[in-house]
């Protein structure tokens, strides 16, 4: 057996005919191998077929700015204090002793990715180190909020930082101000206009159109190279799609409304901006699609899934008007779709879990979440397995890391473009990103493509498309890069 187990590597170079490094780009080629299969004259047919696909990364990795939609709130301010702490590489005193700034949580700074086996067994790089991109101490935070107090006000206000780490992140947070916001008050809860004193008037074309003056003047201001926008505002009511309203690009300029729906779909696509998905996937959610995965996977027929909730921050106060809680329990809810989907044998074409999703607003928790779950699945026999989970943390540090890793894994797909030998022609990825799918609750993919909702699925396509692994236990491989001079 290997001496050791767990080496890290620094960083690495890829030493392989299918890499090469130039000064802007790296360059990896990869046979994608899949199966497509068909039925024939009522006989199923598995054809083998592969891809000779061409990788090509830029290495200049920009300044990168991040604004968010919601900067005030607990999950804005959170993320802000986080990577200002990290910069200045603060530590505080707590009662359990001194804690330090870190990046727990956060996918590409804290978990690591198998290179393969050398002379003292597996060597991990942190997943971060795979290819070039941007530190998470490098961004730059700007944003807008309906609510006007300042980001060190508002920090206090979310109640999830220790005094100690508040007063000194105070006075730089201080001198940060979100910018004035589109509101419109039926898209919320009603319990939210007590705070909406920071808000843009004019028709909502001259709205729109100053939301995007203020994008251009971020990046004159500060210099950055490349804006990002995020939302973390408050959940908005379901937004239905009207044909004429927002189902295209064309309509949805006309009527200006809001989020996913078709026309902001296509908008993208044709202004080539990324698009990315629904909710960050923090806790419940993210063991819901390990639980249901493992346990359908493993020939269990879950029967019942009750996820119930209690929290006090101001997105269960928004979360305790019904439209606005009615767009949680779907994004919640649909998570094992496709699990059950992909397993006839125990479930037929209308037989699912019955899922029953409960959110209720304690203001006395704040941002310490509890979440209960129960998932009862039928055994052998006519025998039942019931689980019963209780999970207690701060809701917005499970959040930041996810903010951090969707916009550091968006700005490095933009770097990203691929060609194939029937396709010459290097182009970037679809619009609609679903790589990022692993972060979101309700992932967004291409149309007519599957979604898929469990998480190491979801892990292993980032780890894919940024390494392209040999099974295990093969060295060397063909990677997309390492980050390596
Ligand atoms: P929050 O209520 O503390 O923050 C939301 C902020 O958005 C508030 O400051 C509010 O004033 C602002 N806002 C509302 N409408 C706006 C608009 N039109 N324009 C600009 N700002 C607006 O909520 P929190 O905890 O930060 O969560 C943010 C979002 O992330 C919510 O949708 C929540 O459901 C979701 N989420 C939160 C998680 C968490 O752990 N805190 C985890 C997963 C998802
Ligand atoms: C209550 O469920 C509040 C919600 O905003 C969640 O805390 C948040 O969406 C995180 O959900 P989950 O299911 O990923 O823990």
């Amino acid at each position: 057996p290997p001496a050791a187990r767990g080496t890290m590597a620094e960083t690495f170079l890829v030493e392989s005919p299918d890499v090469t490094y130039s000064k802007d780009f790296i360059e990896a080629k990869y046979t994608y191998s899949t199966v497509h299969v068909c039925k024939e004259n009522g006989v199923t047919k598995v054809r083998p077929c592969s891809t000779r696909f061409t990788f090509r990364t830029g290495r200049q990795v920009p300044r990168l700015g991040l604004m968010l939609v919601g900067w005030g709130g607990n999950n804005g301010t959170t993320v802000t204090a986080a990577v200002l702490a990290n910069r200045l590489g603060l530590s505080w005193m707590t009662k359990t002793g001194r804690k330090k700034a870190n990046y727990y949580g956060s996918l590409l700074q804290a978990s690591t990715v198998c290179l393969g086996t050398g002379p003292t067994g597996d060597v991990y790089v942190p997943f971060r180190d795979l290819l070039p991109m941007v530190h998470p101490n490098d961004i730059v935070f700007d944003g807008w909020d309906i609510s006007s107090l300042n980001l060190a006000e508002a920090m206090r206000r979310a109640e999830v930082l220790d005094w100690p780490l508040q007063e000194q992140l105070w006075p730089h947070m201080e001198k940060m101000k979100p910018r004035p916001s589109i509101y419109i008050p039926e898209f919320i809860a009603a319990n939210q206009e007590e705070r909406a004193d920071n808000v843009l008037r004019g028709s909502k074309a001259e709205q729109v159109e100053q939301i995007r003056r203020d994008i251009r003047d971020f990046r004159e201001s500060s210099g950055v190279d490349k804006v990002i926008v995020l939302w973390t505002a408050n959940t908005e009511r379901f937004c239905d799609v009207v044909p004429g309203l927002n189902d295209t690009a064309d309509n949805l300029l006309r009527a200006i409304e809001n989020t996913f729906v078709p026309g902001a779909v296509e908008l993208a696509a044709q202004r080539r901006v990324f698009i990315c998905g629904d909710d960050f996937k923090s806790g419940q959610t993210k063991l819901k699609s390990v639980l249901v995965d493992f346990l359908v996977g493993a020939g269990l027929k879950t029967k019942s899934i009750v996820s119930y909730n209690h929290l006090g921050n101001n997105d269960g106060k928004n979360l305790s008007a019904p439209q606005q809680f009615r767009s949680k329990e779907i994004s919640k809810s649909n998570v094992v779709d496709d699990t059950v989907q992909a397993n006839p044998v125990l479930y037929g074409p209308h037989d699912k879990p019955d899922h029953c999703v409960v959110i209720k607003y304690v203001p006395y928790v704040g941002d310490s979440k509890r979440a209960l779950d129960e998932y009862t699945s039928e055994i052998m026999m006519g025998g039942t397995n019931t689980i019963v989970i209780h999970n207690t943390c701060e809701d917005s540090l499970l959040a930041s890391p996810i903010i951090l890793d969707l916009a550091i894994l968006t700005e490095l797909c933009q770097r990203i473009t691929f060609c194939t030998e029937g396709d010459p022609e290097f182009q970037g990825f679809h619009s609609v990103l679903s790589i990022v799918a692993f972060l979101c609750k309700a992932p967004l993919v291409p149309e007519g493509t599957p979604v898929v909702n469990a998480l190491f699925r979801q892990r292993s396509c980032i780890e894919n498309i940024l390494r392209y692994p040999r099974p295990r236990g093969t060295q060397g491989g063909p990677f997309l890069g390492g980050d390596v001079p």
